[in-house]
């Protein structure tokens, strides 16, 4: 361990694309910033997610940065919603294209990161061998670890013994994996699962879907871009970008909510209206009126649509009704998807109901449900992640008096605005809890946050202040705020990632505010307001030199 730490305006954590945003505008701030990543490349969940089938669930014109125009210009989708490769190779585009790779060291992974009093700054250390661990002692730190790093993998009874391969959608490995006429079982039919599952369903021999609640997908009716709609967006762009940020979630301009009721249209009305967005594909189903997530009996109409078209789509009546969810749809993030549920019309495909047949055990070849063995020669985990938290818990992140990030979040994510923590002075959370980033273009999110975090850094500065850290008492008012606000909708009315109940332990809270224009625009008046809600502190004054004997 080399033991003088670097001194450093930023570090940053992470080298998805909100890390590396941070850093471009950190530089361009002239702040001396370092991007630090554990893995071997820059993209973060677009390095990680590689899996069959992996691709965004926002337009591709949507999900892509708005800084520069001349980016958004020059580059060009080749796909409505692109597949992984592209997102990378947009990442690695970024990281060329603004010189970021000085900035951003790879394989190194953070291990530690606690306030120090004295020196009023970070001190940083990276987890390596003790010859080549890093430290660093850093004025501001910001965690660009993204809400959905952590794989959840569950504590399976017996597998170990397993035999077979066994894979995880959120850690695909990077050589190709063959599974051509292989018998394989996908545990998980969330957003990867129900994108893995339709992808490998013609590859191999037998696939078995062990599914433990039922999702709701929407088509996605990917394609080819439509060079029409890219020429009109782009000559357009910076309006169009403009149009997006005044969205709930930061995209959809395109194909905007109807400003009336679903129970202001007769129900032949309704069922044309719904037809019409399942025919546009993605998300905007959910806009079609403007209380399906808000009033519960209008959620109930665009669920009963969609159990409708698995009913019409699945040949077999009880594997249609096992795929039918009775949750509220849009409680658990929608999928969009490419002939999902007519997956299930395939004689090699196989649906296992963990409601009726929980998974009791793996064995050698396979896993046991209700008694029966499932024969299988590899297995994909695709259950999800420990999110918003989980990757910051894993750090040894300490505070003020070595608080740990542990004690702080014991009963869930004590935050302000989503991006700061009482304790945590100068320490700045990116697309975390208590942020929109969960129900927004992230890409937007990413966006909205780091000119905040860059702005409020070159705020102190200008003004000789050394720590912004926020008060116990706002963070308590916006976790109530969040928490609030979801009770207004319907995201409270299942078991999902957004409540941390996908994790066994973790503290039931609601983490995600929903409504970004509301976000900004509290957001903006805290910094006009000169940072409500924070202490504000000078540097120490320097300690003077002992007067000579
Ligand atoms: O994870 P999930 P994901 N036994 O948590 C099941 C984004 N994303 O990776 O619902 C059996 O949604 C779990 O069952 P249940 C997107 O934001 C985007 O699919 O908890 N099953 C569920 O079916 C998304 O929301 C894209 O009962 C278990 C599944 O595993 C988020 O990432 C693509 C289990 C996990 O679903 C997470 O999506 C991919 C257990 N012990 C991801 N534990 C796109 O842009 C969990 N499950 C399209």
């Amino acid at each position: 361990m080399n033991d003088t730490p670097q001194p450093i305006d930023l570090l940053i954590v992470g080298a998805g694309f909100g890390g590396l945003y941070m850093l471009h505008l950190a530089r361009q701030r002239g702040l001396n910033a370092l991007v630090v990543e554990a893995a071997g490349g820059v993209g973060g969940t677009w390095y990680h997610n590689r899996y069959p089938g992996a691709r965004v669930d926002i337009q591709s014109l949507e999900y892509s940065f708005g800084f520069d125009d001349a980016l958004q210009q020059d580059w060009c989708w080749t796909e409505r919603y692109a597949a992984q490769p592209e997102l990378l190779a947009y990442a690695n585009h970024v990281a060329d294209r603004y010189k970021l790779r000085d900035g951003i060291l790879l394989d190194t992974r953070i291990a530690a990161a606690h306030w120090d009093e004295a020196a009023q700054c970070w001190q940083v250390s990276s987890h390596t061998s003790a010859q080549d661990g890093r430290r660093w002692a850093a004025r501001h730190l910001v965690l660009a670890t993204g809400p959905l790093s952590t794989p959840n993998k569950p504590d399976f009874p017996g597998l170990q013994a397993f035999k077979g391969r066994v894979l995880h959608t959120a850690a695909w490995p990077h050589e190709p994996v063959d599974l051509t006429g292989l018998r394989v079982g996908v545990i998980g039919t969330g957003s990867s699962g129900v994108q893995v599952i339709t992808t490998i369903a013609p590859q191999v021999g037998q696939l078995t879907v062990f599914q433990r609640t039922p999702t709701y997908a929407v088509p996605a009716h990917n394609g080819p871009l439509d060079k029409a709609l890219e020429a009109r967006v782009k000559a357009d762009y910076p309006a169009f970008r403009e149009r997006n940020r005044k969205m709930m979630g930061g995209f959809g301009s395109m194909l905007p909510p109807n400003a009336f009721s679903a129970m202001s249209v007769s129900a032949e009305e309704r069922e044309r209206m719904f037809e019409e967005r399942w025919q546009i594909g993605g998300f905007g189903l959910l806009g079609t009126f403007n209380d399906l997530i808000v009033n519960p009996a209008a959620n109930e109409l665009v669920g009963e649509f969609v159990r409708g078209k698995i009913r019409s789509t699945v040949h077999d009546p009880a594997t249609a009704a096992a795929l039918s969810p009775t949750h509220p749809i849009g409680c658990k993030r929608l999928c969009v998807d490419t002939g999902y549920y007519a997956t299930f019309n395939r004689p090699n495909v196989h649906l296992v109901d963990l409601q009726q047949t929980p998974i009791d055990h793996f064995t050698a070849t396979g896993l046991v449900t209700g008694g029966v063995e499932h024969t299988l020669d590899a297995i994909v985990l695709a259950t999800g992640f420990d999110a918003m938290t989980g990757t910051v818990l894993r750090l040894d992140l300490r505070g003020r008096g070595g608080v740990p990030i542990q004690q702080h979040w014991q009963a869930g994510p004590l935050n302000y605005l989503g991006l700061c923590l009482s304790g945590f002075p100068n320490l700045f959370t990116l697309t975390g809890p208590g942020a929109t980033a969960a129900f927004t273009n992230v890409m937007v999110a990413i966006e909205h946050q780091v000119q905040w975090i860059a702005d409020t850094i070159a705020d102190l500065d200008a003004r000789g202040l050394r720590t912004l850290e926020a008060t116990p008492e706002a963070e308590a008012d916006w976790v109530a705020h969040v928490n609030a606000v979801a009770r207004r909708t319907i995201y409270l009315g299942c078991n999902s990632w957004y409540l941390g109940a996908n994790i066994p332990g973790k503290p039931r809270i609601f983490m995600p505010l929903f409504g970004f224009p509301a976000y900004v625009q509290k957001c903006t008046e805290v910094q006009q307001q000169g940072y409500a809600g924070f202490r504000l502190a000078p540097s120490p004054a320097p300690v003077p030199a002992p007067a000579p004997a």
